[in-house]
């Protein structure tokens, strides 16, 4: 085994995977130490602004220090049990967190696409059992451009074909609808059989693409009228990270199932859950569904250690108040000054900017890789479009210093 104490550069680091990894990313060449807050630090001890969040699992910010120390005194208790048995940290945690976000129950799981699996498992349930759905006929709808994971019920709602190509065949009972289209959805949920209408508030890995302000309420209110459910994934727009505790918190709705990940535990372990009042949960009976590590006590002791501190610290309201700030910036300074950058969007510090190339150009990717120079990671989301999203611990002088970075090195592009 290759010791800690045996002084790797980044170079041997990347050529060790490169070697022995399966080649599923294509990463950026910055090989990452340490981290604390809003900074990451590579094998050099050369320090980065961390633009990118872990694609907001940090939230908190890099090793959040009371999530580290809930994480540490846990396992030293007890950290898994497996639902054989009942443990005394999962109750306390369920109470927590379905009176934090005003659910009867939550099903914990642990990575964001489990998540998903199981809110379309519990809606085709609720098909069947309260919606009279024939047996195997339930149907979900999706819209174009989603993304929520990497599984074979997941891939098999995508639209892009770098998700699906070569892995089929694909899950039955699927309904693609495009994005931001309320028509096309109402014809859709006009399907007695359709159970579910599976959504992102907004779509980060098509492109951090934000509906119409009257879609996401227009979309639950068609939901009600045709008694179809609303399951909100909010993997990547929750926790405070588009400036509000949930996406779905700007349209004054509760979505029937919510689904958790990513920064439900700062980044320290994977944590999903699925929350729903009793009428879609009670549905599910003993050995129906579960998973190894769904609600372990290191999960619960980190979950309810993550959600008090983006209480505590005010998150959301800083992600609102620096969101704004970061895109009044890059209007201002790159989209009205130059012609290399087209547009800039999001909401709260989830934003992205467009570059003007073409989809498999590499003008994102070489701004990143100079940005990573200037000492800022960030990384295309597609060939044009860079996301950018900080952890939301970021001071408001940090995020000035942080625009003057891009503003400067995006300008060095400009011809
Ligand atoms: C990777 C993307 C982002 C998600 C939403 C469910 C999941 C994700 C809205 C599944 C996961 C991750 C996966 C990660 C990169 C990242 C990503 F680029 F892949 F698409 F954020 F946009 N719903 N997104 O964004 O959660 O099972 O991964 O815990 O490397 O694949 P997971």
């Amino acid at each position: 085994m290759i010791s800690e104490e045996t002084m790797l550069s980044s170079q041997d680091l990347i050529q060790l995977e490169e070697r022995y990894g399966a080649h599923n990313y294509h990463p950026l060449p910055v090989v990452l130490a340490k981290g604390r807050g809003v900074f990451v630090w590579d094998v050099e001890d050369k320090q980065y602004y961390d633009f990118l969040s872990a694609y907001s699992a940090v939230n908190q910010g890099h090793c959040h220090p009371r999530i580290i120390k809930a994480l540490v005194e846990q396992a030293g208790k007890l950290t898994l049990t497996s639902r054989a048995f009942y443990n005394d940290i999962l109750g306390r945690f369920e109470k927590y967190i379905t009176e934090y976000f005003g659910y009867d129950r939550v099903l914990p799981m642990n990575t964001g696409v489990e998540g998903g699996e199981t809110a379309i498992k519990l809606a085709r349930k609720w098909g069947y059992v309260n919606k009279g759905i024939p047996v195997n006929q339930a149907k979900i709808v999706f819209v174009t451009g989603n993304f929520w994971g990497r599984t074979l019920a997941a891939i098999s709602a995508s639209t892009d074909s770098k998700s699906t190509k070569d892995f089929g065949p694909y899950m039955p009972g699927y309904k693609i609808v495009p994005y931001n289209d309320l028509p096309a959805l109402e014809e859709a949920l006009q399907d007695p059989t359709v159970a579910g209408f599976m959504v992102e508030p907004i779509q980060g890995e098509a492109g951090v693409v934000v509906p119409d302000d009257h879609y996401l309420p227009g979309a639950y209110k068609l939901c009600k009228e045709y008694n179809v459910l609303f399951i909100a994934d909010e993997i990547q727009t929750g926790l405070g990270r588009t400036g509000k505790l949930l996406c779905c918190d700007y349209h004054n709705f509760k979505p029937d199932i919510l689904i958790l990940g990513k920064a439900l535990s700062g980044g320290t372990y994977p944590v999903s859950a699925i929350l729903a009042n009793d009428e879609i949960m009670l549905n599910l009976h003993p050995g129906e569904h579960g998973s190894t590590y769904g609600g372990n006590p290191l999960a619960c002791a980190v979950g309810m250690e993550a959600l008090e501190v983006l209480k505590n610290e005010q998150l959301a309201e800083n992600a609102f108040h620096l969101g704004n700030i970061f895109r009044e910036r890059m209007q201002q300074n790159l989209v009205d000054k130059t012609k290399i950058v087209t547009s800039v969007r999001g909401k709260g510090l989830l934003n992205a900017v467009v570059v003007n190339d073409s989809e498999d150009g590499d003008l994102a990717w070489n701004i990143c890789l100079k940005m990573a120079e200037n000492a800022l990671l960030a990384k295309p989301t597609h060939g044009n479009i860079i996301r950018f999203a900080p952890p939301l611990v970021m001071t408001e002088a940090q995020l000035h210093e942080c625009c003057d970075i891009i503003e400067q090195t995006v300008l060095t592009f400009e011809v």
